[in-house]
């Protein structure tokens, strides 16, 4: 069964403006009103709810390939629109829509699928009908997939190598980033690749479903691809060229994260009753619809401390380098944005609360408050499981005249860990271009953030005020956010949109000798973290 959720006021005919999340498990539908706030709800899960596609977590996996059945999706979304007509969801209060999808993932839309989806599609029937032999290959590669780390060394060395790679296209070469994975289905299945017109991302082709005409690309997931000049906005002809041939022919155009490409096509109009003057933004990827839900601002961090911690760092000037992404920011297409994964989060954490023998986070922030901020220079760094960023792994403890020790007393061991967490996190977005200034906030998700002592300490490291806020399906609440920005996008800023939503709570503020204790420190932290470093 779906789940959903609806607001008694749902039938209303005030505006509305709706958020599609094209995510890896599932896809998901958000309504806002004009106040922003959530309406209605709801999503129709793959494994759950398409057993047919024999999915498992939304994928298939076969060692190192991973893809997911394009027409799955297709199928996913007549689902979710038909969960909704049967809800009573008034599609004709739509002013607009807007979506994210899951990072880098591609489709392959076949010679003529244009043509069907301008021309072709018959209200009387559902999409998947009508789409599902429009692929020139019935699987698309995902995030998930790390298959192609040939077509990767191919990409830097013809780009004069790593760096230069990141300097242009935002990022080194990734295995899952779009342009290697189109490189390999160029050198593996040729025939795909000469059959097919158009390639999406699953953003765009989820935009191009609702727009019955190719969508474009827009500049932030466009910069997940490793294709795309984040300078210039537009695609670079030697990375093109190292992918494969005639490649700018079946990207099409880019566009900002938050223009409108077109108004619904006749299909919705008649099978759902989407009012024919409905926009459609942009969809981009579903990092930077996040930061969009999030309501990041100039100066900001978000920091998500879940299974693994995630950082979005909202950057003025930024400095591509070989850890971390840098994307153009999906709400001022003048600024960019930091994406960070640090793998080694709550695993890590829960297992150095069993190294030193206790249960309880209680137990665990007592520890960690019993120890002073700086750690009496004690730096602990540790990589469980291979870390990717930086790329490296095993447990390092040094002391405060720099020398390897083995072991560290049990809350001096609790400090380590955190602060290490912490200053990996600050040495890391610094080295992308982030400047902590007076207006910095730092912003705290996920199961960690409800610790106020390990909030404390991440106030201190950035020696910035520590907010938290619920953040269940940030990506969908910002696809919506951004389909409301999309109408307004030329006379207002973003930030304005959203004035009436609740204020962030403040969780931690930074002591006053926090930069005095964190600022040397950190220096020292990457001095050490550049020791222990594994090359690639
Ligand atoms: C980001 C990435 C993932 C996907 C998940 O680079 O690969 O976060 O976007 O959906």
């Amino acid at each position: 069964m779906a789940q959903k959720r609806q607001h008694p006021n749902d039938s209303t005919t005030a505006p509305r403006y709706l958020g599609l999340d094209f995510s890896t498990q599932q896809i998901k539908a958000v309504a806002l009103d004009n106040d922003l706030r959530e309406v209605y709800s709801s999503a129709i899960g793959f494994d759950r709810d398409l057993p047919e596609f024999k999915t498992d977590g939304g994928c298939h996996k076969n060692g190192d390939r991973v893809t997911a059945p394009t027409s799955m999706w297709v199928k996913a979304f007549d689902m979710l629109l038909e969960q909704m007509k049967s809800d009573g969801f008034n599609f004709g209060t739509l002013l607009s829509v807007s979506g994210s999808g899951q990072q880098h993932g591609s489709v392959y839309w076949k010679r003529g699928a244009r043509e069907v989806l301008r021309e072709g599609l018959n209200a009387a029937q559902t999409l998947f009908d009508q789409l599902n032999t429009s692929f020139a290959t019935p699987n698309s590669p995902i995030w998930m997939d790390s298959s192609t780390t040939a077509e990767c060394q191919k990409l830097e060395e013809l780009l004069g190598g790593a760096q230069n790679v990141a300097n242009v296209t935002g990022s080194r070469a990734y295995e899952r980033f779009t342009g290697n994975q189109i490189a390999k289905i160029y050198k593996e299945s040729s025939d795909v690749y000469n059959n097919c017109e158009r390639i999406s991302l699953v953003s765009s082709f989820g935009a191009s479903l609702l727009l019955g005409d190719y969508a474009p690309i827009d500049y932030s997931d466009g910069s997940g691809m490793n294709l795309m000049n984040i300078r210039t906005k537009e695609w670079d002809q030697q990375a093109l060229d190292a992918c494969a041939p005639e490649l700018k022919e079946r990207l099409g155009p880019l566009a900002p994260s938050f223009h409108p490409v077109g108004s619904v096509s006749p299909y919705f109009v008649q099978r759902y009753g989407f009012s024919p003057d409905c926009k459609v933004i942009a969809f981009t990827g579903d990092n930077p619809a996040s930061l969009a839900g999030l309501r990041l601002q100039e100066g900001d961090v978000s920091v998500s401390l879940g299974t693994s911690d995630t950082l979005f760092v909202w950057l003025k000037e930024p400095k591509p380098a070989l850890e971390g992404h840098i994307f153009v920011n999906p709400v001022d297409a003048e600024d960019y944005m930091a994406l960070l994964c640090f793998k080694n989060g709550s695993l890590a954490r829960e297992r150095v609360r069993a190294n030193v023998g206790i249960q309880t986070w209680e137990e665990f922030s007592a520890l960690l408050q019993s120890t002073s901020p700086g750690n009496g220079g004690n730096i602990g760094i540790y990589f469980f499981d291979t870390e990717i960023t930086p790329f490296a792994i095993g447990e390092h403890r040094f002391d405060a005249s720099g020398k390897k020790v083995d072991v560290f007393e049990r809350s001096t061991e609790v400090r380590a860990l955190v602060e290490g967490q912490f200053m990996a996190k600050r040495v890391h977005a610094e080295n992308l271009g982030y400047d902590i200034g007076p207006t910095s906030r730092v912003l705290a998700t996920g199961g960690a953030s409800k610790n106020s002592a390990i909030l404390q300490v991440l106030a201190d490291v950035f020696n910035a005020p520590v907010y938290t806020l619920e953040t269940e399906n940030s990506a969908s609440l910002g696809a919506a956010y951004q389909a409301r920005y999309g109408l307004i996008y030329q006379s207002h800023k973003f930030q304005e949109i959203g004035e009436n939503l609740p204020a962030y709570q403040l969780a931690a503020e930074p002591n006053a000798d926090a930069a005095k204790i964190y600022t040397p420190l950190a220096a020292r932290y990457k001095r050490l973290e550049k020791s222990v470093i594994t090359s690639k």
